[in-house]
């Protein structure tokens, strides 16, 4: 079934195949950039790179694949995608909570964060595969979590660590903040667009692939850049 042709099929006019392809190198390239630079950090903020270039990572990995899925079937890689986004947004989680630890944050925290995004991405799953006529409810249902995480973040605990962290990490989880506003809001987006009856038949089939992709480059490698950046400001001061 599977043949790694790598690019022998994809056309130039596949602009959805050409973002999977520019999606796999850009994480590729991400991920080396931040584990070479792990040896500059000290043990504190280490941790923390070491979870960017994971995420990029992961993802370059599940972009290779979805590459090919798309070559060779010419369909959305819905699954990989999936699996992709339920190990690495439980890690952008963990960014969440190791950048604010310094103000005391508690593994509940955490675990409520991994809890909410699970919610988040397994009824997105439901309404994208299973359940796709009742798509819109599952995805209402998904963007209930998804605004708890936005709540959580900019008003609720992990607002109130932030400003008690001050300085560099409230820098930063401000932009954190910025990007699950914005850079997350397109997903939702990319949803609408897949599904059936809503702007499929405007853009045509494999919009949705777009969308996330684009969002993924955004949101993975921004988020990464971030905190790759806090780390290299308070190595300084
Ligand atoms: C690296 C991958 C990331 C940051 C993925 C994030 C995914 C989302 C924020 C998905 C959200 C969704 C909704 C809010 C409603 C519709 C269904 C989803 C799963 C696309």
């Amino acid at each position: 079934m599977t043949n790694f042709s790598l690019i022998s099929k994809m056309l130039p006019n596949d602009y959805v195949g050409f973002t999977f392809f520019v999606g796999c190198m850009a994480m590729m390239a991400a991920s080396a950039f931040f584990f070479l630079s792990l040896n500059q950090f000290d043990k504190k903020w280490r941790t923390s790179v070491l979870v960017s270039g994971l995420i990029t990572f992961i993802a370059a990995v599940h972009y290779f694949y979805m590459k090919e899925y798309w070559a060779e079937f010419g369909e959305s890689p819905t699954f990989f995608r999936y699996v992709d986004w339920i190990l690495t947004v439980p890690l952008m989680c963990l960014e969440f909570y190791l950048i604010l630890k310094v103000a005391g944050a508690k593994t509940n925290l955490l675990w409520k964060m991994i809890v909410l995004s699970v919610i988040m991405l397994v009824t997105g799953y439901l309404g994208e595969t299973v359940y796709k006529d009742a798509a819109a409810l599952w995805g209402f249902i998904s963007g209930v979590a998804y605004f708890v995480i936005v709540y959580e973040i900019w008003l609720g605990s992990a607002a109130k660590l932030a400003k008690a962290a001050g300085g560099n990490v409230l820098a930063a989880h401000k932009i954190l903040c910025w990007f699950v506003l914005v850079g997350w809001a397109i997903y939702p987006l990319g949803y609408m667009l897949g599904t059936d009856g809503w702007y499929t038949s405007i853009l045509g089939k494999g919009s949705v692939d777009i969308a996330y992709n684009i969002a993924d480059a955004i949101n993975k490698i921004g988020f990464g850049l971030v905190i790759y950046n806090l780390a290299v400001q308070s190595q300084k001061d």
